[in-house]
């Protein structure tokens, strides 16, 4: 039998992730019957190409959803906050990308390779939440060994690229090279410094308890996904000139041991991951060869010996697929096949 076709529409669908969220339900065949490019208001009159056809971009309005089955949102949180429920209300399911909603305890925050039984959960608000690009992947590389061990604690530092922050970021990123290299004066407009052959321990705002509010996304998404609010989990983000790409050096204690090479073979099996592991051969995950890719790239596998049930490792990931359009488009298939 051929899968039902879905109404679709994309909201944010000009910027970084809304572009590949129309490229992923594309290059994935999703099955769209229709689809609805809504933006703000400065986006009407453009047009974006999906299947070979050029669409004309709308404005994202309240009655924007009449006849949408999903509605993938992109356009921040507070885009997300007033329109998503006029979208829920009208039948539509939302799968939202910015935090508006992640941690509210009638929305699932879902990684279809970790709690794709959390789906089911989207009839209480007509709204799905996909976790921040950081938390995602990571938890894809911790969950296989969160349960055969059990994770006690978690300690995460966080390498950014700059298209996390969307496509005025990757603009300056490039614009400030562009200068630097040239002995011009650069402009910083996004960033409160330079983020060219620099690195800022900053994204999002920072809190009254000094972490960013990047960081505690990182640690209360990853207790919703992982559904064990007892990890012990401290992060830090930092922002690198980096186009596309997220990396992360993690380091977790596990309640029952795990031997580097177990991890290894753990990780070689699980859902999602590839393990890129061979430090003899100068062979190990980074930010340039994931650009593109739907999978999380694990390597540097190996025992902390300062502790005795200890393992670091080295995670990366293309954060605007797997970290948010891939994710959302995964959701979006479950949700067509099982549910609508
Ligand atoms: P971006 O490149 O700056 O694009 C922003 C998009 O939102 C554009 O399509 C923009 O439309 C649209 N938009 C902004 N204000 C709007 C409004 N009032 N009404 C309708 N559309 C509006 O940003 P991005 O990198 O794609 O990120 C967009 C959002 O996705 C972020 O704010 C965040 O919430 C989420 N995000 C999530 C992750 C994750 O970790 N899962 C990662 C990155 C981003 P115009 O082009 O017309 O201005
Ligand atoms: O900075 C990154 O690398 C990821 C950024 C994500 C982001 C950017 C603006 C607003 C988010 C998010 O997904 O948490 C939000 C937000 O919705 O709060």
């Amino acid at each position: 039998m051929s899968p039902k076709k879905i109404n679709v529409a994309v909201a944010g669908a000009t910027g970084v992730v809304g572009n590949q969220m129309v490229a992923c339900l594309e290059e994935r065949n999703f099955p769209v019957r229709s689809i609805r490019l809504l933006a703000s208001s400065r986006s009407v009159g453009r047009k974006l190409a999906f299947r070979g056809e050029m669409i004309g971009v709308e404005e994202l309005k309240e009655d924007s959803f009449k006849g949408v089955d999903i509605a993938i949102f992109s356009a921040g949180g507070g885009t997300s906050s007033h329109f998503a429920p006029f979208a829920a209300k009208t039948g539509c399911v939302v799968i939202d990308n910015s935090s508006a909603w992640r941690m509210d305890p009638e929305v699932p925050l879902v990684v279809p390779e970790i709690n794709p039984h959390a789906i089911a959960d989207y009839k209480n608000k007509g709204i799905i939440a996909n976790p921040n690009c950081s938390t995602i992947q990571m938890v894809v590389a911790l969950n296989p060994i969160h349960k055969k061990c059990g994770i006690k604690r978690i300690v995460v530092s966080t390498y950014q690229a700059v298209s996390g922050t969307g496509k005025k970021a990757v603009d300056e990123l490039a614009d400030q090279t562009r200068s630097f290299a040239s002995s011009r004066e650069y402009k910083t407009s996004i960033y409160p410094h330079r983020i060219a052959f620099n690195c800022l321990p900053h994204i999002d705002v920072f809190l009254d308890n000094g972490y960013t509010r990047e960081e505690i996304k990182m640690v209360n998404e990853t207790r919703k996904i992982l559904e064990d609010a007892t990890i012990g989990i401290t992060a830090t983000t930092v922002r690198v000139p980096v186009f596309f790409g997220h990396s992360e050096s993690v380091n977790i204690e596990t309640r029952e041991h795990i031997s580097a090479d177990e991890a290894r073979m753990l990780l070689s099996k699980a859902p999602g991951v590839k393990v890129v592991d061979d430090p003899a051969r100068n062979i190990y995950p980074m930010a340039i060869d994931v650009e593109g890719q739907d999978l999380t790239f694990v390597g540097r596998i190996r025992e902390d010996e300062s502790i005795p049930n200890g393992i670091n490792m080295w995670v990366v990931a293309d954060n605007i697929r797997k970290g948010a359009a891939t994710n959302a488009v995964q959701i979006a298939e479950i949700l067509a096949k099982k549910y609508l």
